[in-house]
């Protein structure tokens, strides 16, 4: 049994959209454990760090500027498996391609407005968790 933790975040579109109380309801369902949450407002700076896997991709400056558009509701999770689960439970990432029942598949149409990141592995989710919060905001 591999308990982990992952770093979720509703992204500014899914915010907007007032999705945050369903997605988290999803999670809860699940039976995965929310171990810190907050809304805020991803600064320049952060976006740049957070996505600097893609800072020579074309789509960098677009991915940039959505992401700080408006806030996001961070969070992290903990449970079984929990980093690819909630990958599945989020759904493709281009929502064209992403299953009805999953997070994207069923709220969202378009690529660059997916409505949640998640970690994609471990080592992803050491570092986002990082960035993200500081341990006193985790329980
Ligand atoms: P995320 O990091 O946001 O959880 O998404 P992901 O792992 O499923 O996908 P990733 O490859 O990490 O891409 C990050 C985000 O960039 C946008 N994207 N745009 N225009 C494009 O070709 C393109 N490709 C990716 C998506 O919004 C994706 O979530
Ligand atoms: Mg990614």
């Amino acid at each position: 049994m591999a308990i982990q933790t992952t770093f979720l975040m509703v992204k500014p579109d899914g915010v907007k959209r007032q999705l945050v109380g369903d997605i988290v309801d999803r999670f809860e369902r699940k039976g995965f454990e929310l171990k810190g949450a907050k809304l805020m407002q991803v600064t320049e700076e952060l976006a740049k760090k957070h996505y600097a896997e893609h800072a020579e991709r074309p789509f960098f400056g677009e991915l940039v500027e959505f992401i700080t558009s408006g806030p996001v509701f961070a969070m992290v999770w903990e449970g079984e498996n929990v980093i690819s689960v909630a990958r599945l439970m989020m759904g493709a990432t281009n929502p064209a391609e992403s299953a009805p029942g999953t997070i994207r598949g069923d709220y969202s149409t378009t690529l660059s407005h997916n409505v949640i990141h998640g970690s994609d592995s471990l080592a992803a989710a050491e570092r986002e968790i990082g960035l993200f919060f500081n341990e006193n905001e985790l329980v």
